[in-house]
């Protein structure tokens, strides 16, 4: 544990010291903090958010797909786009799940998103315009995401960690369909291949900004990656990134909008340009191209979901009841048997 965590949060009583001390000894052994552990508040308080903004992201990361499940050029494209945003669902569901082991209800983490006191991911606050952008979504967005969450497989926090097995192995198959759409495309007519240009034109950027701003303006960096939640910081993943799309660019025939893009032979990795951190702020602060109508629609699905939930409560509070009478009528007849 590091010096400022331990001045930050001093422990108490000899409970705390001796689960801090049991933390401390965890996180120096790489291994995984439980539910049912000691952790401190801080650590506590910073995987809710991380885990929380990860969950919205998936659900809001529904929308731009969605918008163009009724017009996928065929039925085997609609199904498989179908699948991958009903993936993205599962995912927000895994994380919610793992979000509410840290101790708040997933009710207050949905309502903290529908008041905008929650973030997303800022690539969500883009429009999906043509079907090709199908394919930058798959191919750009879900494969930063892989790079940035195959590491979160190994987060200190078991819940997490384990969530995000399962989400990369998905993740996978969703880069990959990205991926063949635009090879189709790239290897089509011209205005096809166009096409597929322009949507990776309008993707690259935004997806090299999902890794979150420059290290040295990243405020929850340091203490994540002592705490081993990130296992490598926004520039190293955005790094990485680059170095894995540049071949694959070459072989979908398909150019990456950079003109600083340039293999440093010193350092073992491709050089590349300023990206637009102004634009990424703008995005945060809610003004981007998409954000209003993005939360718009959310509160519109939640609100119109309602009965949904109701119905579900109405059902557990049924069958809850039937359970109880069940187990009552069982012990009457035990108490009839033996003659009690
Ligand atoms: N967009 O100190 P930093 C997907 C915020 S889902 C918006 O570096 P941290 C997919 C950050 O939250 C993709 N906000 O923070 C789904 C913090 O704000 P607060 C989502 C961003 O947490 C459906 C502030 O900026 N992936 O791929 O150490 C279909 C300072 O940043 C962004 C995850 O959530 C951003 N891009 O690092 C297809 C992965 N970047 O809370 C695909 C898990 C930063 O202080 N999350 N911010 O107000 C992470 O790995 C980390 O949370 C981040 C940021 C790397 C994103």
């Amino acid at each position: 544990m590091t010096a400022p965590d331990r001045l930050a949060e001093p422990a108490a009583s000899e409970e705390e010291r001796a689960g801090q001390d049991h933390f401390d000894r965890i996180i120096a052994e790489d291994s995984r903090i439980e539910p049912r552990d000691w952790m401190p508040a801080a650590y506590r308080k910073t995987l809710t958010r991380q885990v929380s903004q990860h969950a919205h992201s998936e659900i809001i990361g529904m929308q731009p797909e969605a918008n163009w499940i009724t017009r996928a050029p065929s039925l085997k494209r609609k199904s498989i786009l179908m699948a991958k945003v009903q993936d993205e669902a599962g995912h927000g569901l895994y994380l919610y799940s793992a979000a509410e082991t840290l101790g708040t209800p997933r009710h207050e983490l949905n309502q903290q998103l529908l008041e905008g006191r929650a973030k997303y991911s800022s690539i969500f606050n883009y429009p999906a315009r043509t079907w090709a952008d199908m394919g930058a979504i798959g191919w750009l967005v879900d494969g930063a995401a892989i790079c940035n969450q195959v590491p979160l497989c190994r987060a200190s926090y078991g819940p997490y960690g384990r969530a995000m097995v399962r989400i990369c192995k998905e993740e996978s198959f969703h880069q990959r369909q990205g991926w063949e759409i635009l090879y189709e495309l790239s290897h089509g007519t011209p205005e096809q291949k166009q096409m597929a240009q322009d949507a990776v034109n309008r993707f690259y950027g935004p997806a090299l900004q999902m890794f979150g701003p420059p290290d040295g303006d990243s405020p929850h960096s340091q203490q994540s990656m002592a705490w081993n939640i990130k296992r490598f910081s926004n520039d190293e993943l955005r790094q990485r990134f680059v170095d894995m799309m540049v071949p694959q660019a070459e072989a979908l025939g398909l150019t990456l909008p950079d003109p600083d893009l340039k293999w440093n032979e010193e350092r073992g990795h491709y050089d590349y340009g300023a990206l637009d951190w102004n634009e990424f702020k703008t995005v945060l602060s809610g003004a981007g191209p998409c954000n209003v109508q993005r939360m718009q629609r959310r509160r519109q699905a939640h609100a119109e979901g309602a009965w949904v939930r109701e119905a579900a409560v109405a059902y557990a509070a049924k069958m809850a009841e039937r359970a109880a009478e069940q187990t009552e009528q069982t012990e009457r007849t035990d108490r009839q048997l033996i003659g009690a």
